[in-house]
């Protein structure tokens, strides 16, 4: 079962998760949700998939993640799973092939720690354009992402790899991308000119397949991210 179209309140509830199979409820375009479909992708997991109206939450949902929050997993034995870093880490563990976190315990604390110091980066994403629709000064903001995101750019030229965990994709970079991708819909993507190494990592995941098949076209986005900042969301833009 994999319907598209958003589910909100007062729809069926989709029934028991089949056995063989995992479902990822999910929205389109939330970036913590495309870090569990990337992982989801990259280890080639077949996956079924049920967006959820954010806006207008499905009780039985609620029930399920009562944080109310995507992506939330659930299994055929109905095991809930949710906050993208733990959904993520479950399906390395849960699915052996391709393994993404590396098996080193101080390896692994690493990608951790990475993780919360991007963490920190995320919410620049928001408050800029936030700021820009509300006419206040953002260079400030702006000036912090860009110091944010030179510190990241020079940790990677110190490792001297081409992705953040090594030579070949693993964890941290899927768990970084989704903020990536939407750089030119926030309008910021002049916050990566002083960030060569940085520039040519998005240039390396962009030749990624599950970054490929997760990705949405920036036309797309900023068309979604347009009636969410009017206040009415449409979830099945482009359905
Ligand atoms: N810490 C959560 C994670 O890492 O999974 C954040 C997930 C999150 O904020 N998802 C948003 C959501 O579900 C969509 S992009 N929002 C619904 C709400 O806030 O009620």
């Amino acid at each position: 079962m994999s319907t598209e179209k958003c589910f909100a309140n007062g729809s069926a509830a989709p029934g028991p998760v089949p056995k063989g199979h995992i479902r990822l409820y999910s929205m389109r375009f939330c970036p913590f949700a495309q870090r569990t479909r990337l992982v989801l992708n990259a280890k080639g997991i077949t996956y079924d998939t049920v967006n959820i109206h954010l806006k207008d939450k499905p009780d039985w949902f609620l029930e399920k993640n009562p944080l109310g929050l995507v992506p939330t997993l659930e299994t055929p034995a109905g095991e809930v799973i949710y906050e993208s870093p733990i959904t993520c880490e479950y399906l390395d563990e849960v699915y052996p092939e391709k393994k993404l976190l590396p098996s080193s315990p101080f390896a692994k604390a690493q990608q951790k720690m990475m993780l919360e110091h991007f963490s920190k980066v995320t919410p620049y994403f928001y408050k800029i354009p936030m700021g820009r629709r509300n006419g206040e000064d953002v260079s400030g903001l702006e000036a912090e992402l860009k110091e944010k995101l030179a510190k990241l750019s020079k940790d990677l030229a110190n490792k001297k790899t081409k992705f953040f965990g090594g030579d070949s994709i693993t964890m941290i970079d899927y768990m970084m991308w989704p903020w990536f991708e939407r750089l030119v819909t926030f309008e910021l993507q002049h916050c990566l000119d002083g960030t060569p190494e940085l520039k040519k990592w998005t240039e390396r995941m962009r030749e990624d397949p599950a970054v490929k098949a997760t990705m949405y076209s920036t036309d797309t986005y900023k068309a979604f991210y347009k009636t969410y900042v009017d206040g009415k969301p449409d979830y099945d833009y482009g359905l």
